[in-house]
């Protein structure tokens, strides 16, 4: 009974032509470790970029809240260390905020309680868990207005109307006058782009392969991981990463009492990394119903911080 959702989702992906399994799933203690070493990579230019962009601009969008008091909320707030450095900067500024972090994990929430907390003295930090259905409920009847922080390309993993159909979902939980504040990574060159997420040390390809050692502990399966291949790809047209597993051989796999068949060469889809220019975020922004938009980048153009007004 433990595992009915992970096991649905993971069996009608895997049914489904093409096959697909769901990068939300990466992310058990293994697969966070492994993100943590991407986060590292020379290549994963991302944490970079919205570092440098937190540290050089927070004041400027400061400077765009009215308010003096706000709830700080942060959707998928993980440890926490990047947002530091914009709670330094508003706590600078003389605001009197609450930081809530929102996340899945209840382990990483009482890490980024204690990290924030040693940081922060006097900051009230209220951490809720749960799925965005549940902690954005709990945060609704709250009087204070509000900046809900959705920070480091998360928004990438939503596939077409759905980044919209998320906005729009976080809106309804929202007052007038409260902002959202979007970290997005850019298009730019192709192979940059590609470099992140197939890296020669093959960090990425451990990331994926982490699901189907997942897969055989939870759900009695036995994948044999050397047996696929990783493969990226970029398409500077639509500005969508995909990551797939390739399998090398024609071969069945045992899935939770069920033989799947994979032909020679056939790809499962793990992942989409969606890419903006400032006109797409714009386009999102209006499409979402927000009414008006700030764009913040780095030196170079790669990474936007984006703060839309409701
Ligand atoms: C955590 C979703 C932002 O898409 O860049 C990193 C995950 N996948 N390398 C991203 C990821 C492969 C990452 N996000």
């Amino acid at each position: 009974m433990k595992n009915t959702i992970f096991e649905k989702d993971i069996l009608k992906g895997l049914n489904s032509q093409p096959k697909r399994l769901f990068s939300k799933y990466f992310y058990d203690d293994k697969g966070s470790a492994i993100f943590q070493e991407i986060m590292q990579m020379d290549s994963y230019y991302l944490p970079g970029c919205e570092t440098e962009i937190l540290r050089n601009r927070s004041h400027e969008i400061i400077d765009l809240l009215p308010n003096n008091t706000y709830d700080v909320v942060e959707l998928g707030a993980g440890d926490g260390t990047k947002t530091a450095i914009f709670l330094e900067a508003i706590l600078k500024a003389g605001k009197n905020i609450n930081y809530l972090p929102l996340d899945i994990s209840t382990d990483i929430l009482e890490f980024n309680k204690k990290v924030i907390g040693e940081k922060f003295p006097g900051l009230n930090i209220l951490p809720i868990a749960g799925d965005y259905f549940q902690t954005l409920e709990k945060i609704k009847p709250r009087q204070n207005p509000k900046i809900v922080l959705f920070m480091g390309s998360n928004i990438g993993n939503f596939e077409g109307e759905k980044a919209v159909e998320f906005l729009q979902f976080v809106r309804q939980y929202l007052s007038d006058g409260d902002f959202f504040m979007l970290g997005a990574d850019l298009k730019k060159h192709p192979h940059t782009i590609l470099m992140a997420y197939d890296d020669p040390e093959g960090i990425t390809k451990r990331f994926n392969l982490n699901l189907l050692h997942r897969i055989n502990r939870e759900l009695e399966g036995n994948f044999i991981p050397e047996d696929f291949d990783h493969f990226a790809s970029y398409d500077p047209l639509s500005g969508t990463t995909k990551s797939f597993l390739i399998s090398k051989v024609q071969q069945n796999v045992q899935v939770a009492g069920q033989t799947i068949a994979f032909e020679r060469n056939e790809p499962v889809h793990m992942e989409i990394s969606q890419k903006y220019n400032l006109s797409d975020l714009v386009q999102l922004r209006k499409q979402a119903g927000f009414k008006s938009d700030h764009h913040f980048t780095d030196t170079r153009r790669y990474f936007s911080i984006s703060l839309f007004k409701y």
